[in-house]
């Protein structure tokens, strides 16, 4: 089992499904560890130990998880789209730009309806320009989207800053992007 199967797991219960085995998070995302082992799916026949984990965790290139100071709890930083966990962020005055990645297949929707959070909780944006093109090419061709974020703050818009520096954002109303980068 590969690094990404095995953080593509960790995604799927810590950030959507915990219910599927059972885990039991809280309001900020947390669960215990030795009980993710205990419960999570064998990953093609291998089943998760704490070294696996714990090395998925470090190498993560986005820092998507977080194990907690006692070693206890383990947590999806971001991407939530389970109800339940309601994660408090800190809100900050983002940078003037921040950047969103899509794919142009989205983008005839998007100029109608803004951006949205579809599944998860916030929409998200990066200060990294070759970040938001690797998530575009997640859906298709990929178009990168600047975000007058500034303007956005100004107007009452509230940021959030990831403990990973993902920037949230509950929607992005189309007069805030510029569409042609
Ligand atoms: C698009 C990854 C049509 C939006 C990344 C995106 C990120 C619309 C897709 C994190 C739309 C949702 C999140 C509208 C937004 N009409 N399409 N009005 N508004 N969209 O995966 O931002 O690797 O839920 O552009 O790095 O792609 O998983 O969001 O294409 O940080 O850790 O709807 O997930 O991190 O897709 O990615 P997603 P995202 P991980």
């Amino acid at each position: 089992m590969s690094e990404k199967e095995i953080s593509q797991y960790l995604s799927f219960i810590l950030r959507h499904k915990p219910e599927e085995i059972n885990l039991e998070l809280n309001s900020e995302g947390w669960g215990n560890i030795y009980e993710l082992i205990e419960k999570s799916q064998p990953i093609n026949n291998t089943k998760l130990t704490l070294e696996t984990i714990q090395t998925i965790v470090k190498n993560s290139d986005k820092k998507r998880f977080q194990i907690s100071d006692d070693g206890l709890n383990i947590r999806a930083i971001q991407g939530h789209s389970n109800v339940n966990i309601q994660r408090k962020f800190t809100e900050k005055t983002p940078p003037e730009f921040l950047y969103h990645g899509t794919a142009t297949r989205f983008l005839d929707s998007i100029k109608k309806q803004g951006l949205v959070p579809k599944d998860r909780q916030y929409v998200h944006l990066t200060e990294c320009k070759d970040t938001a093109f690797s998530v575009g090419t997640r859906y298709g061709k990929p178009q990168i989207l600047i975000i007058n974020a500034w303007q956005m703050h100004d107007k009452g818009f509230q940021f959030y800053e990831a403990e990973n520096n993902v920037w949230l954002v509950k929607n992005v109303p189309t007069e805030f992007i510029s569409f042609s980068f």
